[in-house]
């Protein structure tokens, strides 16, 4: 069944556009330069990161002990601290996430103007920090359940997400599967089983649609609203991306954002 979903989706996605479908892949002019240098960043700091796993004793012989990872993440008793959490979900520190190759790829005028004329937005403000992720092969716990990106993002009255991934994406190391037709927010407050996500949303009988074979410099966008959920990395590289979620005029937050006319972080009131 999956693999007939992955041939259809394939071939299908230049049919999907943001307006319509609430997705669109769009391929960004000139970004594959600022995605590599991104790339370099990333390789590095996923060094630093598995030093972490390694002193936190989740190497055995050079192998990553997903189950050890998982009872940890998952135990209600144990007070892991919000870091070590997001190191174990998959998720790079705050200092990685803002280096300033991160924020220069994502003021990225072209990338910027095609952002508002698919989406009619006219942005000018990004939330800080943006979000770079690694996801090893076939680990779990970074892969994150179906879900609106609105739930996760309650400080902003509206936004569009950009899933930016840093390598090519084929099936095999996945990606985003995005399942279209929801454009209202469903309330969803209980945490699951790892402690990190939000619990699944329903899916069983919605179309699915793997956005599978992005090349560097191609961008997903993504209504806030829009259920989506990570791939499976099933290939033997690391799949690094960033989320970026920006907002229009009129747009409100209550945390950190890059104002674009400003140039400049703001901080909340
Ligand atoms: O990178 C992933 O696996 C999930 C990405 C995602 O949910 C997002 O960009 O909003
Ligand atoms: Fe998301």
């Amino acid at each position: 069944m999956e693999d007939r979903y992955l041939n259809e989706d394939v071939k299908d996605l230049s049919l999907y556009n943001y307006k319509n479908h609430g997705f669109q892949i769009v391929k960004i002019m000139g970004l594959r330069h600022k995605v590599e240098k991104v790339k370099n960043i990333l390789e590095m700091a996923l060094e630093n990161a598995q030093k972490k796993f390694t002193k936190l004793g989740f190497y055995e012989n050079g192998v990553l002990d997903k189950i050890a990872i998982s009872k940890v993440l998952s135990d209600k008793k144990n007070k892991l601290d919000p870091e070590t959490r997001q190191l174990l979900t998959g998720q790079f520190p705050i200092e990685t996430r803002l280096n300033e190759h991160i924020l220069n790829l994502a003021k990225d005028k072209e990338l910027i103007r095609q952002l508002n004329a698919k989406t009619n937005a006219k942005i000018d403000k990004i939330h800080m920090p943006p979000m770079a992720r690694f996801v090893l092969p076939e680990y779990l716990e970074a892969a994150v359940p179906a879900h609106q990106d609105s739930s996760y993002n309650k400080h902003m009255t509206d936004f569009i997400t950009s899933w930016i991934p840093i390598v090519d994406i084929d099936e095999k190391c996945g990606g985003v599967t995005v399942f279209p037709g929801v454009m209202k927010e469903i309330e969803n407050l209980n945490l699951g089983d790892n402690g990190q996500w939000l619990e699944s949303l329903k899916i069983n009988n919605k179309n699915s649609i793997n956005c599978t074979r992005m090349s560097l410099g191609d961008i997903l966008i993504l209504n806030k609203n829009t259920i989506h959920k990570s791939m499976k990395n099933k290939s033997r590289m690391v799949r690094f991306s960033l989320d970026i979620r920006y907002m229009s005029q009129g747009s409100k937050t209550e945390k950190h954002y890059f104002c674009l006319n400003s140039n400049k972080i703001i901080k909340p009131n």
